[in-house]
């Protein structure tokens, strides 16, 4: 086979950009290790950034987003036995967030390649980026028995962190810096009602909770727990319990309860891999960097590699200008490296640490009365947390 562009995952990272290229004209092939259910099976992010919403629009996915989607214009920080509210409306000057699940967006972004006659080739085995310091690179892939190979010009490595694309770099060229937390994120989806119309992140004692939603019938709660604990340790009881004794008293009296409908721990985890471009490999989301979830960086910080790309991508095929390729390793990471200081920041504000020490408690609490008190400082999350401009 033969394409322009040869794309390997098909998380949103992959599908956007194949969509936005089609759209521009230029020729992708997506693959993607597992099958359509199980990519759509997993749930992950829920906050969307100004931005990524912009660009669901450009590749002409935005419809049920914004039909469905909840525009959000602040949140709240539960801390000793209160609910402080950030306007992010307010303190971003006339910003918001959009509440979408990533499995809804990346339906959206199936379908559309569907609709467009897009090839995602999904169960694909062995996955293998060749000479790619060449100006023919070829990827190579098992189906069965048989090994099928694209030829293409460039080849984007969007296989998120456990992916090959990345390990395709060689070692003396490739720098990884990684922050790891001794904690984890036991995530609950559930068909309640939502405890609060908006987000509340909440500082305890005996550890960070979330309340989240999809919907206002679709729940999403987290709860942080020793990494060491595995699904099966937690009852859906246990979890209710927990969360309750986590957030503040009026907040608990109205939680509604129900039968998970997915449990899932993740770990926490900061990391960035330098440079994001090896050859004609680009690297672009997951496969990249991670954060820990606490800023909804994630996949926000996906969103503006894809637009670097794409941009650059459309650059030089239609212009014959590759100063956008050039440049991506360099304009990608600037941005990457500030969701890091962000996710870290919020982070190291809520969490409790096993190892934790007074002296750095009382600075988390420190950190929380100073935002609350300083119109600067709550200016500054509301701008990291609605999206720093691509
Ligand atoms: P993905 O989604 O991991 O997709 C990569 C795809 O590549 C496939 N793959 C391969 N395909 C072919 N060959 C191989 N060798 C392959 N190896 C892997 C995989 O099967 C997969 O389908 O990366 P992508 O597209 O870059 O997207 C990144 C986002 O998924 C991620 O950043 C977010 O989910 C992070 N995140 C959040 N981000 C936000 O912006 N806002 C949030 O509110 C938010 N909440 C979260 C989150 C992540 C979480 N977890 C579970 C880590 C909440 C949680 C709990
Ligand atoms: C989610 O709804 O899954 C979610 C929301 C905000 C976060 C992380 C996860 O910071």
């Amino acid at each position: 086979m033969k394409t322009q562009i040869c794309i390997i995952g098909g998380g949103p990272s992959g599908l956007m950009l194949s969509q936005l290229l089609h759209l521009k004209g230029i020729d992708t092939i997506v693959l993607e290790r597992q099958s359509r259910e199980y990519v759509l099976g997993r749930i992950r992010a829920g906050v969307l950034e100004h931005g990524f919403a912009e660009l669901m629009r450009e590749a002409q996915c935005g419809e049920r987003m914004d039909r469905e989607g909840e525009i959000h214009e602040g949140f709240f920080i539960a801390h000793d036995g209160k609910l402080d509210r950030i306007d992010l409306h307010e303190h971003s000057g006339g910003s918001s967030v959009m509440v979408y699940g990533q499995t809804e967006l990346t339906r959206d972004l199936y379908e559309a390649r569907d609709r467009m006659g897009g090839k995602v080739i999904h169960n694909v085995e062995d996955v293998k980026i060749n000479d790619v310091t060449s100006a023919a690179p070829f990827v190579t892939y098992r189906d069965g028995d048989e090994v099928v190979r694209i030829d293409c010009d460039y080849v984007i490595g969007a296989d998120g962190f456990h992916g090959v694309s990345r390990k395709t770099i060689p070692a003396d060229v490739l720098r990884e810096h990684e922050r790891l937390y001794p904690i984890g994120w036991l995530g609950v989806l559930s068909r309640t009602k939502p405890v609060s119309p908006e987000l509340i992140y909440a500082r305890h004692e005996r550890g960070f909770a979330l309340c989240s939603l999809r919907s206002q019938v679709l729940s999403r709660y987290y709860i942080q727990v020793p990494l060491t604990d595995t699904v099966e340790d937690w009852s859906d009881e246990a979890f209710w319990a927990e969360l309750k004794k986590r957030l503040p008293e009026e907040v608990a009296a109205r939680l509604e309860t129900g039968p998970s409908i997915e449990k899932s721990i993740a770990p926490l985890r900061s990391f960035v891999a330098e440079p994001m471009r090896y050859g004609n490999l680009f690297l672009a989301g997951d496969a990249a960097h991670i954060v820990p979830p606490t800023g909804a960086r994630g996949l926000n910080s996906a969103a503006s590699d894809i637009y670097y790309l794409y941009h650059a991508l459309v650059d030089h095929y239609q212009k014959g200008d590759d100063a956008g390729l050039e440049g991506y390793s360099a304009k990608a990471l600037a941005r990457v490296w500030k969701a890091q200081r962000f996710s870290w920041w919020m982070t190291m504000m809520l969490h409790t640490f096993p190892d934790g020490i007074s002296y750095d408690r009382k600075l988390q609490e420190t950190e929380l009365q100073y935002l609350f008190s300083s119109e600067k400082a709550l200016g500054s999350l509301a701008e990291n947390y609605v999206g720093l401009p691509f």
